[in-house]
């Protein structure tokens, strides 16, 4: 009787609203980050993994890529006054709980979503998480950022950022070193750590073993992530799947470790899942199925 009673009061509020029987406010976790038209990275990637789990998803785009899985074919800038409109007027107007960058493209996009960001946090009461994924270079060994935009990062953006999500080979580009096992692996994410200040994910997925092995040094202490290396996937976007999947679960107001270990469950089964078609080459067309 009552919960009739409440459904009436609320269709007499608002006609539109008669089939809904209540209004749901999910968390808000904002993607700054490039379009990939084939769907499987960037923002699109991001998208459906926030909306996998539970997480509404805003975009502020950097930069259009025209590529296919395996091949990026051109890659075109928008200007750094519209990403930092972008940012501004979803900052002003939802309360986001999360914030990821992905492909910033150049180094004057870099430095103004630093800037946008740093300008935000002096206006809101609480500063709001931000995971930094470096994105460089694609799985198809394709540049996607312009090399001075490196300088950029550590200066702008790093200090800024509560977690930063390295590969190995932006990790070695970051610190000039090689890392090619499990021990360098965390020497390394500890010297990321001391040099920017700023808890450190490295991704050790590359170093192909049985288990795809993440390092996170975080407060002091080294945490490892460990998966099954899934086998003979020709796959992109995993690290934006994975960064993304961790932005979810900030938002959603997990501690850095329970958002890591979810995120690190979603991206694998993500991979483990896959899509595949048959393309016009031999090679087959594999794409991540974003979903838990
Ligand atoms: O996976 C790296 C990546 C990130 N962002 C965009 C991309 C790619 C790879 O191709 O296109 C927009």
């Amino acid at each position: 009787m009552v919960g009739r009673d409440r459904r009436a009061r609320r269709r007499r509020a608002n006609p539109n609203e008669k089939n809904r029987l209540w209004i749901q406010s999910p968390p808000i976790a904002l993607t700054i980050a490039g379009s990939d038209s084939s769907a499987g990275a960037g923002i699109q990637a991001d998208l459906k993994t926030f909306t996998a789990l539970g997480v509404y998803g805003l975009t502020a785009v950097t930069c259009v890529v025209a590529e296919v899985p395996r091949k990026v074919s051109r890659i075109e800038p928008v200007t750094a006054r519209m990403v930092r409109e972008q940012i501004e007027v979803l900052l002003k107007n939802f309360g986001v709980g999360a914030i990821k960058t992905g492909l910033l493209c150049s180094a004057q996009i870099v430095s103004a979503v630093a800037q946008t960001l740093q300008d935000a946090r002096k206006k809101a009461p609480r500063s709001i998480p931000l995971v930094v994924d470096p994105v460089m270079i694609a799985t198809s060994g394709d540049n996607l950022l312009e090399p001075k935009a490196v300088e950029a990062y550590k200066n702008t953006l790093f200090p800024v950022a509560t977690l930063i999500t390295p590969n190995l080979d932006e990790a070695a580009l970051l610190l000039e070193a090689t890392i090619t096992n499990r021990r360098q692996m965390a020497s390394a994410a500890k010297a990321l750590a001391k040099k920017f200040r700023v808890s450190i994910l490295l991704k050790g997925g590359h170093l192909r073993g049985d288990n795809a092995i993440d390092l996170l040094f975080h407060q002091g202490q080294l945490t490892e992530f460990s998966a099954p290396f899934v086998h003979g996937v020709e796959t992109h976007g995993t690290g934006c799947t994975y960064s993304a999947a961790i932005t979810a679960g900030l938002a959603s107001g997990f501690s850095l470790e329970e958002a890591i270990k979810t995120a690190k469950k979603f991206v694998t089964g993500s991979i483990k899942e896959r899509f595949r078609w048959k393309s016009k080459s031999r090679d087959p067309l594999d794409a991540l199925r974003h979903s838990c």
